[in-house]
């Protein structure tokens, strides 16, 4: 039904494109401008035009300095600091057009030169920001464009730190944009000038309100007409209107155009995104001098205390994922293909929700969640504290609007927020100025909390806290509409039960709060394997563990409106340290977006399409140390991913057994002959999908071995698999008489958690390795036959204390005598005295490799001799060789 509105002038529409397409101005034209730049890193003068190409390297958009000095390569931190972009470009400016470059990011500081003159600034790295080009261009059409980029530490420009890289560069798109002389406004916070509302909806009928800001750009008053069309996607129009309005000369002004009670539309919403657009025509005279189309939808949502989110009247658990923007080695330059494959990553989980992390991200990520049916949190970049400063607030307001307007008319956000963990750094800082930091963090909050109501009524407003009494305390908790929880129960506190007893206790003291969960989420590495999976230990089966208890936990209680796990992918994060150095691997996907098992137990959750996917999807190798002389069959515990009832496992084509699926998982224990073997998971005997994985015995006596390689992790109970070479370190194991193993001696733990978790410098593909260790160990013992033995030992003097960031250490410490052992093969000494961090320097790893040949039965025996402390050692390898 096409909804006639009030019809200013009689001109039908067809008649009006007719006519423009004999004028000058043909309305907005908005092409690409990424190509043909030149960038050169530090600082320099370059806002001069020039044509020197030394020290330039030739870049495109989106670009990014930081790309790979985030990785691991041997060197703490990465470049923060002036780099330069220019390009040298032909335009003939026309006359009564206007010329704009739409910067869609820039980390975090832009000034621009256009032909040598400064034609405009922007702060903060994460919003779009328009720069006129117009007054500065040359009448000759050669022109001259600079950009000035910085993205060093300032206080004054949030984020201030934050468990991320902020890679610096122009790392999102750039377009030229030419409209008419009076236009859609191009300079209200980088949005579009136009702004669609929709404030009342039912599954009938609905008012949508279009907001104009329009801009004149003459000398002259204007009469300019506005011709408005709701329409979906090429069908007919729902809704015309045409308005007049008079902007006075080089001045701004507003206009609302409403369309009321609009019928014929469907209703958007996760299974049925239905997207419209409103198309705006602006003219001049019968000329068209600008023209937009916007997108949004007709939804309406609430969230109660008690039951959660409802969306169009239903009930809806809100469930999803966090994402960051980077993808190593590309940083935060992403393209619009790696965008969406993110969304479509999440979509595919089963996902209805996406937080945008830690601040507002690429048009083509808000597009898709539209397009997608993914319901959006959106946050301004107000991470871990703030500075008590003026000019840092009035960046925070400004980030806020930004957000706002840039992204107001997609229907897919429901949430903005504005700060996340702020009271993180408290406990960096001194005590006695904690109680000024809280008294400017509240007024803060409460000016972007009014600020955010004031600019969109129709949405909710959240924060993200984390477990931390201060939120209580100060009140700062009671200011968002909603109360956001970053939770880590069972990771980095506590167990997987605390979280819900938690949020019970939440919910009593504060009955009327809505809460939610932001994040939740535990790490894992692709190469890290338990049987006896624990806390903290980077294993695909503790994220698993972690993954499926939270789950459960948030989709048993009506009154949380959802959660988000942290975080679909993983990502950079130069400072941290965990077992995959720089990296937070906290991720469902890996940095190139290949799903871990933890992924598609959160589909299986989660989906209402049939799901059947093995566990393992990184892993084909068992190795099983036998325990007893008759043990000869590989333990292998195989789960499957499904949300079934029931999975049957078939073995080499034989039926094995039937398993019960819970929590979206099937879990056979199986014992299997070394060797080759074909797993499938037969629903109604339906053989797909399969799974190769081979099984490996090392026996319990080794003296009838002729060849031998025993590779061992220590200090810990997970497998370790080299992605470079397959080699598999399998999980420490004590000596048994007759057989082989470590004697005496116990694992490391710092507090609760296993091994150091520090950053191995110069082990970087070897660290989970190094991290944990066996603390004052005798001996290594081995009964091998008589021949020659390659011998490693793996070691590290390591920092005591229990989780820091890379960054800290700007330089390698040193503490002679702190730790002095020696070590002995069957007697003979090999190392007299070895002091680790004095001679090397604390969490240096130290690889020790020498022969030696057993004769006589005497079997292998490595003996540990403490000096001063206890020895340690992190992995022990045992290789036959010829001489
Ligand atoms: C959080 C932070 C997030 C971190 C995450 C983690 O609570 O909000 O920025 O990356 O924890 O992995 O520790």
């Amino acid at each position: 039904m096409t909804r006639q509105c009030v019809f200013i002038f009689g001109i039908c529409f067809s008649l009006v494109t007719n006519i423009v397409g004999q004028t000058a101005v043909e309305g907005r034209q908005k092409i690409s401008f990424n190509s043909g730049w030149l960038f050169s890193k530090g600082d320099r003068d370059a806002s001069l035009p020039d044509r020197a190409t030394l020290g330039w390297q030739s870049v495109q958009f989106p670009h990014t300095w930081n790309d790979k000095d985030v990785l691991a390569d041997g060197e703490r931190g990465y470049y923060r600091g002036i780099g330069w972009y220019k390009k040298n470009f032909r335009l003939q400016p026309e006359e009564g057009k206007k010329y704009f470059l739409r910067f869609e990011g820039v980390n975090q500081e832009a000034e621009i030169f256009v032909n040598g003159k400064a034609a405009g600034k922007h702060i903060g790295g994460y919003s779009a920001f328009n720069i006129e080009l117009t007054p500065f261009l040359d009448p000759s059409a050669e022109q001259y464009i600079s950009v000035k980029v910085d993205n060093s530490f300032n206080e004054n420009i949030p984020p201030l730190s934050a468990d991320f890289t902020f890679s610096g560069g122009i790392y999102r798109p750039v377009h030229l944009i030419t409209t008419g002389e009076q236009h859609f406004s191009m300079s209200d916070y980088g949005g579009p000038g136009v702004y669609v509302s929709t404030p009342r909806v039912t599954s009938q009928n609905a008012d949508v309100h279009i907001e104009y800001h329009l801009e004149n750009g003459n000398a002259y008053d204007q009469a300019l007409t506005i011709e408005t069309i709701i329409q979906k996607e090429s069908s007919s129009a729902l809704a015309r209107k045409k308005t007049t309005v008079i902007v006075p000369a080089l001045q701004n002004r507003t206009v609302e155009v409403i369309c009321p009670d609009i019928g014929g539309f469907e209703l958007w919403s996760p299974d049925n995104p239905a997207m419209y657009y409103v198309e705006s025509h602006l003219f001049k005279s019968g000329e068209l001098v600008d023209n937009l189309t916007q997108p949004f939808g007709f939804r309406w949502f609430h969230f109660d205390p008690e039951k959660g989110f409802f969306l169009n009247g239903e009930n809806l658990k809100l469930m999803g994922a966090n994402r960051h923007q980077d993808r190593i080695p590309y940083g935060n330059a992403l393209s619009d293909d790696m965008h969406r494959q993110d969304m479509r990553l999440l979509k595919d989980m089963g996902a209805n929700f996406l937080r945008t992390a830690h601040y507002p991200q690429a048009t083509e990520i808000l597009d898709n969640a539209d397009q997608l049916g993914l319901l959006v949190w959106e946050e301004i970049p107000l991470v871990n504290e703030v500075t008590i400063s003026r000019e840092h607030d009035e960046n925070a307001e400004m980030m806020l609007k930004e957000m706002i307007r840039q992204h107001y008319n997609h229907p897919s956000v429901i949430i903005w927020a504005y700060m996340n963990e702020i009271y993180w750094a408290h406990r960096f800082k001194p005590e006695e100025e904690l109680p000024a930091r809280n008294r400017a963090t509240l007024a803060l909050a409460r000016k972007l909390e009014d600020l955010a109501r004031e600019l969109d009524p129709y949405r909710y407003t959240a924060m993200a806290m984390h477990n931390y009494p201060a939120y209580e305390e100060t009140g700062l908790g009671d200011i968002p509409m909603i109360a956001g929880w970053n939770l880590y129960h069972g990771w980095y506190y506590g167990n997987h039960e605390d979280f819900g007893k938690f949020m019970d206790e939440q919910r009593l003291k504060y009955p009327r709060r809505i809460h939610f969960i932001s994040e939740y989420g535990a790490g894992s590495d692709v190469r890290l394997y338990s049987e006896k999976p624990e806390k903290f230990d980077f294993t695909i089966e503790e994220q698993i563990n972690f993954t499926r208890a939270i789950t459960r936990q948030i989709l048993d209680r009506p009154y949380i409106a959802g959660g988000a796990l942290w975080n679909l992918i993983d990502f950079s994060s130069e400072r941290r340290v965990d077992a995959t150095s720089h990296i937070n691997n906290k991720g469902l996907v890996t940095v190139d977006r290949k799903p871990k098992d933890a992924y598609y137990l959160v589909q299986a959750m989660l989906s209402e399409k049939p799901v059947s996917e093995w566990g393992y999807s990184f892993r084909q190798q068992w190795v099983h140390a036998a325990v007893s002389p008759s043990d000869t069959l590989v333990p292998v515990r195989m789960y499957a991913f499904s949300n079934q009832k029931t999975l049957s496992l078939y073995v080499n084509n034989r039926f094995s057994a039937e398993s019960e699926v819970k929590d979206g998982m099937a879990e056979w224990l199986l014992c299997l002959p070394p060797g080759k073997h074909l797993l499938s998971l037969g629903q109604n005997s339906t053989y797909t999908p399969e799974k190769r994985i081979e099984t490996t015995l090392i026996p319990f006596h080794l003296k009838d071995e002729p060849t031998l390689d025993i590779a061992m992790n220590l200090g810990v109970n997970y497998a370790f698999i080299d992605s470079r070479t397959g080699l598999y370190w399998i999980p420490e194991r004590e000596h048994r008489s007759g057989s082989w193993g470590i004697i005496g001696g116990k694992q490391l733990y710092i507090g609760d958690k296993v091994g150091t978790k520090e950053d191995i410098l110069a082990a970087d593909e070897e660290d989970p390795l190094y991290q944990t260790m066996r603390v004052d160990p005798s001996e290594f013992r081995a009964d091998v036959p008589d021949g020659t033995y390659e011998i490693e030992l793996l070691m590290v003097d390591y920092v005591r204390k229990s989780r820091r960031f890379a960054d800290e250490d700007k330089e390698i410490t040193y503490e002679p005598g702190r730790r002095v052992f020696g070590i002995s093969v069957n007697g003979r000494v090999v190392e007299q005295a070895i002091d680790m961090g004095g001679s090397y320097g604390l969490n240096v790893p130290y690889r020790l490799v020498f022969r030696h040949t057993v004769k006589d039965n005497a079997g292998l025996s490595i003996q540990f001799h403490p000096f001063k402390r206890e020895p340690v050692v992190s992995a022990i390898r045992i290789r036959s060789v010829r001489y």
